[in-house]
């Protein structure tokens, strides 16, 4: 009788599991056949991975319930935990997961920019330990790589990063979970870079949705004076799906998230596919809507105390900002059709962005890089990445705090300490592609130390969430330094 009812149990779980998300045209959908609008939140209460602590999950999980969260978005876990009670708490709680592949270790880096089966490898193992969970909406290849049109020389890595996941999650048979990049505002870099991730005729090699990271809304602002109309005009015919992997400026407080009105509203609804908002916890960086108890001095490592935040416990909404979220999402009566209501129109292969000096450096119709290719003028620099250690100034105690912005200003991290190692590389005029991953070790430890860098960078709340367009600090400094090895793989993938 008990086996009885256990099986019968378990078999309605089964049967209750949650729908899964798959993207069709420029939308995503349920298999139930209903659009998908992502009303999420940055969550990462620690450094390694939230999603390993079952009774923290379900604390947050019910508290996000209030919220109106559908989706989570997480920035690092670790293969190797076990994730299924986490995973099944978001799940019955009707919230998705959508998991950056990359971490501190494994992170692509513009100093040497590149895609290599080492990478490949520790990628793979998130994926063969998340694609399981039904609530699995997406995976990101990277973060916030890419900051000036220099930089966009580090573009088809990334875009080789997601045509390698996708061809391995086909390949073992897995769910046709969305493979994407999130990416920062850049203004001069961002109608190219979108464009270029979706571009070309092999549907193989363009990602499967685009994420922006925006904090160009602040306070009061409308549809026209945030610069969102611009957004919705770079992406009106986008033949994937688009959405907010972060929002949230915090310069004006409290928050009104008033751009929530906007992205579920008539003039981007159509267009976009929701907003995840930066970000759960309140700690150094002034962003939180909940909190698990009063900034306090102690910095014991370990702890559930980092960078002066406890990060585990019940959560407490924090007021206004909670509640005005709350509403903002409960308002949303987004455009939505039915997936079989639904013909893609813009279905056309959207046309490469031409190589423009400055601004988009990479060629038109250059081939992807093959796995572990890499410019040779990076392969062939000098090591110095005590540059990134330099600039990390010993801080690395502040590891947890840091974490979700340590994402975003990592890069300006990885790009400071680009700076000073291809400083020295800058008389190397190698060109061509080599094919080597016997300095993959160099590699890992040299992105190791930015990612250091970056937890620590992130300690100034500012640079973390410059807003977009003028994102100085991570486009400015490396610029000059790095220009030598630039030109050099722009003369490469211009070939
Ligand atoms: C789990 O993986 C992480 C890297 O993601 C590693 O640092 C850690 O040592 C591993 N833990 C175990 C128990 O293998
Ligand atoms: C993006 O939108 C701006 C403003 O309308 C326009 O000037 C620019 O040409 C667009 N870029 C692309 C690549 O669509
Ligand atoms: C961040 O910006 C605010 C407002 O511009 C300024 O008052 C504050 O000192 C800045 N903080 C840091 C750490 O630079
Ligand atoms: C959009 C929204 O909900 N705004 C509210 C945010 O909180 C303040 C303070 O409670 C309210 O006055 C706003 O109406």
């Amino acid at each position: 009788m008990l086996t009885q009812l256990l099986s019968l149990l378990a078999f309605a779980t089964q049967v209750l599991s949650i729908p899964t998300i798959s993207a069709k045209g420029s939308k995503f959908f349920l298999d139930s056949g209903e659009q998908f609008f992502v009303k999420g939140i940055a969550y990462q209460l620690v450094e390694d991975d939230p999603l390993a602590n079952p009774d923290q999950c379900k604390l947050d999980a019910a508290l996000m319930q209030t919220l109106g969260t559908n989706s989570i978005r997480v920035y690092h876990v670790q293969a190797n935990q076990s994730h299924d009670e986490c995973m099944q708490t978001f799940s019955d709680a009707g919230i998705y997961t959508w998991i950056d592949l990359d971490t501190f270790d494994t992170y692509i880096v513009l100093d040497q920019p590149a895609w290599n089966q080492e990478k490949f490898d520790r990628y793979k193992e998130v994926m063969d330990a998340f694609h399981d969970y039904d609530n699995v909406a997406g995976f990101f290849v990277a973060n916030e790589l890419l900051n000036s049109g220099a930089d966009s020389v580090g573009a088809p890595y990334v875009k080789a990063a997601a045509r390698d996941m996708k061809a391995y999650r086909d390949a073992q048979g897995y769910r046709e979970i969305p493979v994407g990049y999130s990416a920062a505002d850049i203004a001069e870099l961002r109608p190219n870079l979108q464009n270029y991730m979706a571009c070309g005729d092999d549907k193989s090699e363009t990602l499967d949705f685009f994420s922006l990271n925006a904090y160009e809304w602040c306070g009061e602002q409308t549809f026209e004076t945030s610069g969102y109309s611009m957004l919705q005009e770079n992406a009106t015919d986008y033949p994937i799906p688009i959405f907010f992997s972060e929002t949230g400026c915090n310069t004006i407080q409290p928050r009104t998230f008033g751009d929530q009105d906007a992205i579920f509203g008539p003039d981007m609804s159509g267009t976009w596919s929701g907003a995840i908002i930066y970000e759960w916890i309140e700690e150094e960086n002034d962003y939180g809507i909940i909190s698990y108890g009063p900034p306090t001095p102690s910095e014991d490592i370990g702890s559930v105390i980092v960078d002066g935040y406890t990060r585990t416990g019940t959560p407490t909404p924090i007021s206004p900002e909670f509640e005005n979220l709350s509403s903002q999402w409960a308002a949303a009566t987004p455009n939505s059709v039915s997936m079989a209501a639904y013909n893609p129109t813009n279905t056309a292969p959207l046309q490469c962005p031409e190589y423009t000096d400055g601004l988009w450096m990479v060629s038109a119709d250059a081939p992807l890089p093959t796995l572990g290719q890499q410019a040779l003028a990076a392969t062939s620099s000098p090591r110095t990445s005590s540059g990134a250690m330099t600039t990390s100034g010993g801080s690395s105690s502040s590891v947890y705090g840091t974490v979700g912005m340590g994402s975003d200003s990592a890069m300006a991290m990885a790009m400071t300490a680009s700076s000073s190692s291809s400083g020295g590389s800058s008389e190397t005029t190698g060109t061509g592609f080599s094919n080597s991953n016997s300095d993959s070790d160099a590699l890992a430890s040299s992105s190791g130390d930015s990612s250091e860098a970056q937890q620590a960078s992130s300690a100034d709340p500012n640079s973390s969430a410059a807003p977009s367009s003028a994102a100085a600090p991570t486009g400015e400094m490396p610029r000059q330094a790095v220009a030598g090895v630039i030109a050099c793989m722009a003369l490469v993938l211009a070939l």
